[in-house]
């Protein structure tokens, strides 16, 4: 039997080696991570997962939960990883849409989670953030060998919902390849060896924390320290005794405040990489300044895992994301017409590679859309490649904030805003913010009579939407500005919020 991932994880397993150690000095070695995959894979089994089944996760970061992602892969199911801080209302949606046979969630989501799971069929199971539940009882009763299921190169290894800008979350369709030839090419790239060990502080229901950091370690047969959550001192603690960090700029914003942020403090560190929004250049020279390394920014995208990285050896640039990785084709074209332009032109960013997912699970439609005749992905990203060959993100053709890393579609709050009482529209924009880079920012009209005031508007929310998608601010406006077409002028709106959150 071959199962194209976990084989190659497999390869790289030395059963001694450590794999990952927690906060609080527990470790986990490779050995254990093969057992407890095992054990795991084989209590999904006796749950009735088949290969090509989904399971749904929505738990707290342990190292449990990366073991449940291991199992998925190796009994041949599609995992589908979903935000703790996600309302029952989103989790309704992604369940109806991916129809799971299991769902895992945490112990004391389960009565909710149960009545949305019954309604579609799907058998829940619980796993808290320090490895107990009804899976682990399960998986414990279980052996640890388990024979892989046979998962080809194209076969499915996760579903990763992103939001839509009209509206309906998407389901991206990552297949084994996918996840395995990015995260190869990666630890080339970037010279990730068994003597690494990473501080992963990021969350693991998204590409960053789970297919880029987790898969590299994985696959480089390096380790990591898991930590619950990213925390600057912790951070700090960790790096004498850790070569390499992944992060979104936050991290390296919150970072860069810490006087501790010395030369002395990063002198073992190889490594820092920064992605998922825009790293700006003053955090970049500031970090630079305080420990001697240059952060690498590279870009990637849930639809395409990783496009481009600047060089691990050569001159990082701030405010570019690098080259396109090898293997990867990067292109600027028209928006309009799709036809490429010239370097130094500004335009759509497109991308064709081993690394771009199948489609959206189940819109045959939406997926053409996005996909050039010759096979290429339409990012929805603006950017031009410089003459030294850089490529710089300078803008999004999608109406999309990216707040410390979290990907927000206005589309999707604004409905949730225009339907509260005593509101005629609004506009969720992003404004700069200096501690998520973007700020989730609402321009709502009201009724004359109406008595709606900011906390109104937020305590509406509160039960519909994410915690991260809520707007940090609601500004009260007459009437929204709207170009000639009707169309609401969010540049506009931006200026008009520009110092809502400096100083
Ligand atoms: C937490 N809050 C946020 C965010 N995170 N609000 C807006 N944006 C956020 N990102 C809320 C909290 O609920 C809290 O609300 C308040 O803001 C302050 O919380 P704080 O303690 O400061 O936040 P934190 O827990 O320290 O989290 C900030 C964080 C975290 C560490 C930056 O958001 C994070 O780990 N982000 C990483 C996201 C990520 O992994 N993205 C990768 C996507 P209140 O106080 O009101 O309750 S993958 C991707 O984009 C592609 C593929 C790529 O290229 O990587
Ligand atoms: P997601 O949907 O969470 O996969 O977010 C992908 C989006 O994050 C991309 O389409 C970009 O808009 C943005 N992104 C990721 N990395 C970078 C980066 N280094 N610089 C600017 N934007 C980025």
């Amino acid at each position: 039997m071959s199962n194209h991932l976990f084989d190659a994880i497999r390869r790289a397993a030395r059963v001694d080696a450590v794999f990952i150690e927690t906060a609080e000095g527990r470790v986990l070695t490779y050995g254990e991570m093969l057992d407890q995959s095992g054990r795991i894979a084989s209590a999904l089994h006796a749950l009735g997962v088949r290969p090509g089944d989904r399971v749904a996760v929505q738990v707290e970061k342990s190292p449990e939960a990366l073991m449940l992602y291991l199992a998925c892969v190796r009994a041949g199911a599609v995992y589908l990883p979903l935000n703790p801080a996600y309302t029952l209302t989103e989790v309704d949606y992604f369940i109806g849409d991916a129809e799971p046979r299991l769902v895992v969630c945490q112990p004391k989501t389960l009565e909710g989670v149960t009545t949305v799971a019954t309604r579609h069929d799907a058998r829940v199971e619980t796993l808290d953030e320090s490895g107990g539940g009804s899976l682990m009882d399960l998986a414990r009763e279980e052996e640890p060998e388990f024979p892989d299921a046979e998962r080809g190169a194209d076969d499915l290894a996760a579903i990763l919902y992103t939001s839509g800008t009209t509206g309906r979350s998407k389901g991206a369709m990552l297949t084994h390849n996918n996840l395995l030839s990015n995260a190869s090419t990666l630890c080339d790239y970037w010279q990730f060896s068994a003597s690494d060990r990473l501080i992963h502080a990021l969350p693991i229901f998204h590409t960053h924390g789970l297919f880029v950091a987790s898969n590299v370690v994985l696959l480089s047969g390096a380790s990591m320290f898991f930590l619950p959550k990213f925390d600057a001192n912790e951070v700090l603690r960790l790096m004498p005794s850790s070569t390499v960090m992944m992060g979104v700029p936050t991290f390296y914003v919150r970072l860069t405040q810490q006087e501790a942020l010395t030369r002395e403090a990063a002198a073992n560190m190889r490594l820092f990489v920064s992605g998922s929004a825009p790293l700006l250049a003053e955090t970049h020279r500031a970090f630079q300044r305080m420990t001697g390394l240059a952060i690498l920014e590279r870009y990637g995208m849930t639809e395409t895992n990783m496009n481009t990285s600047n060089p691990y050896d050569g001159e990082r640039i701030a405010g570019t994301v690098g080259h396109p990785l090898p293997g990867v084709s990067l292109r600027i074209a028209d928006p309009e017409t799709g036809n490429p332009l010239l370097d130094g032109e500004t335009g759509m960013i497109e991308v064709k590679g081993p690394n771009v997912f199948k489609g959206y699970w189940r819109m045959p439609e939406k997926t053409q859309t996005e996909f050039r005749a010759d096979g290429f992905f339409v990012t929805g990203d603006l950017g031009k490649i410089d003459d030294r060959g850089y490529v710089h993100i300078v803008g999004r053709g999608k109406d999309l904030v990216i707040s410390g890393g979290y990907n927000i579609y206005p589309k999707e709050v604004e409905a949730e805003i225009d339907q509260l009482a005593g509101v005629i529209e609004s506009a969720v924009i992003g404004v700069p913010h200096p501690d998520f880079g973007e700020g989730v920012t609402a321009v709502v009209v009201k009724r004359a009579d109406s008595t709606l005031d900011e906390r109104s508007i937020l305590d509406g929310l509160a039960d519909r939407l994410a915690r991260y998608k809520q707007p940090k601010r609601v500004i009260f406006v007459e009437d929204l500005p709207r170009n000639t077409m009707g169309k609401v002028q969010k540049n506009r709106l931006r200026e008009l919020c520009a110092d809502l959150y400096s100083g």
